[in-house]
């Protein structure tokens, strides 16, 4: 759909003239562009971040945007005293003209702009033990830049998000549907969900009877949402703040271990090449306790890895599931793309189950250490 970027982006306060938009494909979810503006004054232009909120993921865009606006303060607020440096390269919601944090247009997207974090580079995949070390430590600040975020509890931005016994049963109503016909395709695949479905319910069962707290963690802390400085390889910010919300932790954790421990792709198809490595387990684990040692409770630690395992399976199942119903929820680029992507999971669940007691010990190794 060929859309009218340029009257978009009339409703934003941004600086000078617009002068080039590029798409930024990248990212499953939203639709994203680069815009480029010039005053004559300037000999380099500024450039800003377009996104078009996907409404059918994110079904009250306003009140995601309201969660940002509040996380995106907070954070620049505790900071600016003591980095006003690092404050300056955080996430920045532009006002829109009228004064609101978004535009809705005449079709009824919704649109927001960010300021454009430079010299910043988000990685699909990490291989050096620096940035893997700087990836965490910034997931581990994150949430502890939040422990006092005042006013009420944020807006669920998706109901049971990392909600797996409910992605579970939702997989098992697409499987008995199979309106694609595409059980045929993933028969190893579905029995390995379901030979290992017994993990799904335990860490909601933890935080149903109060034994791990619900704290504001960022829900998608893919190794890609977070920005490194191209020069100094230094953390700069935590981006796509969409499922900033009411969340457990040690989920944050697992996801970031689900993407930086492997040097494959999401997507790739030699499953040789899937696996987590123990080593950078290790740097993850670090750079993550360093910053969360002092409010993670021991039940939170005694579950690191075993969430690692368990948001890896909750993925495998959402990527099942998406390809089992038509690739209705992801963005795919080729055929059986959701399914490519479900497999990579399961190899990494079973890499985990492999070493899941010494990716314990590390943990426990690691938190003494730091302490
Ligand atoms: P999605 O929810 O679709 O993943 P993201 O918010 O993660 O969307 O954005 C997609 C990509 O765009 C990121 O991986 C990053 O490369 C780039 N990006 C997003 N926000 C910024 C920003 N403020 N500055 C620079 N690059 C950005
Ligand atoms: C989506 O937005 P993006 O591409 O960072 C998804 C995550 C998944 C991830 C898998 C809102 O993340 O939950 O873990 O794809 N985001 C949403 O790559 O569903
Ligand atoms: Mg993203």
């Amino acid at each position: 759909m060929k859309r009218d970027i340029k009257s978009i982006v009339k409703h934003f306060r941004i600086c000078g003239e617009l002068t080039e938009i590029r798409p930024l494909p990248r990212g499953h979810i939203n639709d994203t562009y680069v815009l480029t503006t010039k005053k004559n004054s300037d000999k380099i232009g500024v450039r800003y971040i377009l996104q078009r909120i996907n409404h059918t993921v994110f079904k009250n865009p306003p009140s995601v945007m309201g969660n940002i606006i509040r996380v995106t303060e907070h954070i620049r607020s505790r900071i600016q005293r003591i980095d006003p440096g690092l404050a300056s390269r955080q996430l920045t919601v532009i006002s829109g003209v009228d004064d609101t944090c978004f535009h809705k247009d005449s079709e009824g997207n919704f649109w927001r702009v960010y300021n454009f974090i430079e010299d910043a580079v988000a990685y699909d995949t990490i291989e050096s033990a620096e940035l893997a070390y700087e990836a965490a430590r910034m997931f581990g600040w994150f949430q502890k830049m939040l422990v006092d975020l005042p006013g009420p509890a944020l807006h669920e931005s998706i109901c049971d998000f990392h909600n797996t016994p409910k992605r579970f049963e939702t997989f098992q109503r697409v499987l008995e549907e199979d309106t694609c016909n595409r059980a045929k395709n993933a028969k190893p695949e579905i029995n390995f969900l379901f030979d290992n479905a017994a993990i799904c319910d335990v860490l909601l069962n933890l935080a149903g009877k109060g034994k791990i707290p619900i704290r504001v963690t960022h829900n998608d802390t893919k190794v890609n949402n977070v920005m490194l400085d191209k020069n100094t390889n230094k953390g700069v910010c935590v981006i796509d703040l969409d499922t900033v919300m009411p969340g457990l932790s040690i989920c944050d954790f697992g996801d970031m271990i689900r993407t930086g421990t492997t040097f494959a792709d999401e997507d790739e198809r030699n499953l040789s090449k899937v696996a987590v490595n123990l080593p950078m387990f290790e740097v993850f684990a670090r750079g993550f306790a360093e910053q969360s040692r002092h409010f993670l409770t021991s039940t939170e630690k005694e579950h690191l890895a075993f969430a690692a395992k368990l948001i890896t399976f909750e993925q495998f199942i959402r990527f099942l599931t998406d390809y089992m119903a038509g690739d209705v929820y992801y963005k795919v680029h080729r055929e059986g793309h959701n399914l490519d992507r479900s497999r990579t999971q399961m190899k990494l669940v079973q890499s985990i189950i492999k070493q899941e007691e010494a990716m314990n010990e590390v943990i426990e190794r690691v938190f003494q250490q730091v302490d």
